[in-house]
């Protein structure tokens, strides 16, 4: 096996990627003081589009597709991302060698601050709640129809200036996660619970991505790989997978280990909250999680559950079982009318994306006759 001493690795150049890449990068040097990590930051597609709702961007990688070029050029070792952002199906090659531990999967609720205190059930009607997921505005719709969801994109950063100084959005909606990793837990309201709001696929966990055939980065990145997130990530990614959903359909999730049992509940809604169907699956994990004789490794490099591998921690059988409970969630959601409704809204998406792009191009046309000083 090849051995560095120098590990490069890619970041988005947002504060909150650069917090996370610097989190997994300092928990390995603590386990390998020998070696010197290197970061190599770049703007990905969803760091340059900020007027749009990432739904209507139309593209699964927004914010991933640069690093994962660089990856492939050898040009960094591996690259952090927040495992939501990672589509379910990652480019030959490629795949996700460690699952940090995950930390809240909640969404919470952040309060202009005229409204500091209240929760979302104090706000009185037709206040402008700031969300770009379909999924929060759909779940947010069912329970609080009287409030109007607008969008409101940019990083987290910029988020806080516009809910702040806009005097627009009566409160906006960003995973608890990202609010502690930046430090700004104090303007948390209220977080929300999976009966007001179930979480997006993976939210709240990071994953580490590189090379199938860098057995040296996989063995590195092994050292923290958390069994418990990966077994809950790779049922709730199955689920996604097998739904061919993504950031562009309402689609959300809620796991747990308990008793030596995995269960998923899935849910899947209309973009306007009206409809919606919630699925729950529970089955028994293997006796140990720990793998007992063989690692994972087939000749065509490790196995992958949705993109995840497995080590010594967690065996193959344990895999297995993750993705069949998120399996058996999509295969319910498919024979009821979730099917239905996961049509509609990718329907939806598509002609919002088609909308999205003609704007567009009528605003460059537009720019371009004044340009030409018409
Ligand atoms: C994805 C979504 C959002 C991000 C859609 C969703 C939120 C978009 C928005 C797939 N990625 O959750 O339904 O509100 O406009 C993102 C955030 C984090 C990772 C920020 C956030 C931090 C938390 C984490 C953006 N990706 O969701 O508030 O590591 O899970």
């Amino acid at each position: 096996m090849e051995t560095k001493s120098v590990v490069k690795v890619g970041s988005r150049k947002s504060q909150l990627a650069l917090i996370q890449t610097n989190t997994v990068i300092n928990h390995l040097k603590k386990l390998n003081p020998h070696l010197t990590f290197e970061i190599i930051s770049m703007q990905t597609t969803g760091d340059k589009v900020l007027d749009a709702a990432l739904s209507k961007i139309g593209e699964k990688n927004l914010f991933t597709r640069e690093l994962e070029v660089a990856l492939e050029k050898n040009e960094v070792d591996f690259v952090v991302h927040s495992l939501k952002d990672l589509p379910t199906v990652l480019p030959e090659g490629l795949l996700i060698g460690c699952i940090y531990k995950r930390d809240s999967p909640y969404d919470a609720v952040v309060m202009h601050p005229s409204n500091a205190g209240k929760k979302l059930e104090d706000l009185p009607d037709e206040s402008v709640i700031g969300t770009s997921s379909l999924r929060r505005a759909a779940q947010l719709a069912r329970k609080f129809p009287k409030f109007i969801f607008e969008n409101i994109r940019g990083n987290l950063n910029t988020r806080f200036k516009k809910l702040d100084e806009d005097n627009k959005y009566s409160a906006i909606i960003l995973a608890e996660a990202g609010l502690h990793r930046m430090g700004w837990q104090d303007r948390i309201s209220q977080v929300l619970d999976k009966n007001s709001c179930m979480y997006a696929v993976s939210q709240g966990a990071m994953a580490v991505e590189c090379r199938n055939n860098d057995s040296f980065t996989l063995s590195l990145l092994s050292q923290i790989h958390d069994p418990e997130t990966v077994i809950q990530c790779v049922a709730e990614r199955a689920f996604l997978k097998k739904l061919e959903g993504g950031c562009s359909v309402p689609v959300s999730a809620f796991s747990e280990i308990k008793d030596g049992k995995l269960s998923l509940t899935g849910g899947v809604f209309s973009i306007d909250g009206t409809r919606g169907k919630i699925e729950t699956v529970c089955l028994d994990l293997p006796e140990s999680i720990k793998e007992t004789d063989e690692l994972i490794i087939s000749p065509n490099g490790p196995r992958q559950f949705a993109g995840v591998v497995g080590n010594r921690e967690v065996s193959i059988a344990t895999l297995e079982v993750a993705q069949e409970v998120g399996d058996q969630v999509a295969d319910l959601m498919l024979k009821s009318e979730a099917k239905d409704i996961l049509a509609n809204a990718k329907a939806e998406t598509a002609a919002a994306i088609i909308a999205e792009k003609q704007r567009k191009d009528a605003e460059k046309l537009r720019n371009g006759v004044k340009a030409n000083g018409h």
